[in-house]
């Protein structure tokens, strides 16, 4: 009987002792009554705030989701500006709960860096913007071209990688941060310059006459960028996961912003099931079971957020592509939600 009794303590103590360590980054968050968040603090589309302090982006709507999700308010969230050289340190250190930044999914970073990368929230690759003046329609003309790049990003990885595949040469001009880039290849300073398309989409715009460039039509690489959050906290790893998800999801569903109210009376069990009048997925998360609620009410669905900051509603007129539905021949998809 006493072996008994000890027995069922202690699993009550380590089933305790898991639960708190799992729900940890949760419960700092509810405590301290916000969502610290990693942004990009000077890209368009992604992470930008106005002359007001508001700020916007597809990464912004993501960190403004998961407040939604566990505050009904996407206003509960510190955007915390990160360069792409301490984004990293700022979420291991817990400066941040999220990083929401236009970071690319690598091996090395989901590994090492003791981070875990939690959906692909936009599908890019590398590409070159180039004066129309240099008369260069290939990258593979680039040889012995000075090129301007951002520190502590991929794309000066790759940058290296492909001069080096096609034997030319190459002089990098590395800057800290975008905006320096792309101020000195303004200048004159480089023939080219590199990045993300979505940044080049975004960055074009900055240039004092941007007629004068155009984009070479090499995409030189992979570019999945996501949401990234600390290793050693599934439950955090969950709901970062499922913020997004649930915005796909609700896209695949048909539900806005506008009818999601409309939508609380479906009988449609996978409607039910997103929005919670049917089963329990938001307890299962740590959250209220009318999470994606929340979410859609304040932030949208993902094809919303798509067309408000990088699509149709936006100055960067980024066509859907790779990050249209899978049901329509892009690449997100999101996990069922049963
Ligand atoms: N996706 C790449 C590049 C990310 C990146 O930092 N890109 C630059 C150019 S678009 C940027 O966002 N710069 C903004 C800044 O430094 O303020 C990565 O994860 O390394």
């Amino acid at each position: 009987m006493t072996r008994v009794l000890i027995g069922i303590a202690l699993a009550a103590a380590l089933g305790a002792t898991a639960s708190v360590a799992s729900a940890q980054t949760l419960n700092t968050v509810k405590q301290r009554g916000n969502l610290n968040c990693g942004a990009n603090g000077t890209l368009p589309g992604f992470g930008l705030p106005d002359a007001q302090g508001r700020w916007t982006g597809l990464d912004v709507d993501y960190c403004k989701a998961i407040a939604a999700a566990i505050f009904n308010d996407p206003n509960k969230v510190k955007f915390v500006p990160l360069t792409a050289r301490d984004r990293f340190t700022a979420l291991q250190s817990g400066d941040v709960d999220v990083l929401a930044r236009n970071t690319t999914w690598t091996s090395s970073r989901d590994t090492s860096l003791g981070l875990n990368f939690t959906a692909i929230n936009y599908f890019d690759g590398q590409g070159f913007l180039v004066r129309k003046a240099l008369k260069v329609n290939s990258a593979l003309e680039l040889n012995d071209a000075a090129v301007c790049v951002q520190q502590g990003t991929t794309t000066e990885l790759n940058l290296a990688d492909y001069f080096r595949a096609n034997k030319m040469k190459l002089k990098t001009v590395t800057f800290a941060t975008s905006d320096e880039a792309v101020k000195a290849y303004d200048a004159g300073r480089c023939d080219a310059y590199t990045t993300d398309a979505s940044g080049l989409a975004g960055e074009r715009l900055r240039l004092a006459n941007s007629n004068d460039h155009i984009m070479l039509p090499e995409i030189i690489s992979k570019e999945p960028l996501g949401p990234v959050v600390r290793h050693g906290d599934d439950q955090w790893f969950d709901i970062a996961k499922w913020a997004h998800y649930a915005m796909v999801t609700a896209e695949e569903l048909g539900i806005t912003r506008a009818n999601v109210d409309d939508h609380m009376k479906s009988e449609n069990p996978d409607v039910k099931r997103l929005l919670g009048t049917e089963g329990k997925h938001g307890e299962a998360l740590g959250l209220t079971n009318d999470w994606a609620v929340r979410i859609i009410k304040h932030v949208g669905n993902y094809g919303e957020s798509f067309e408000r900051n990088v699509g149709q509603g936006s100055n960067l007129k980024i066509a859907r592509g790779l990050n249209g539905l899978w049901t329509k021949g892009g690449l997100q998809y999101a996990p069922p939600l049963r």
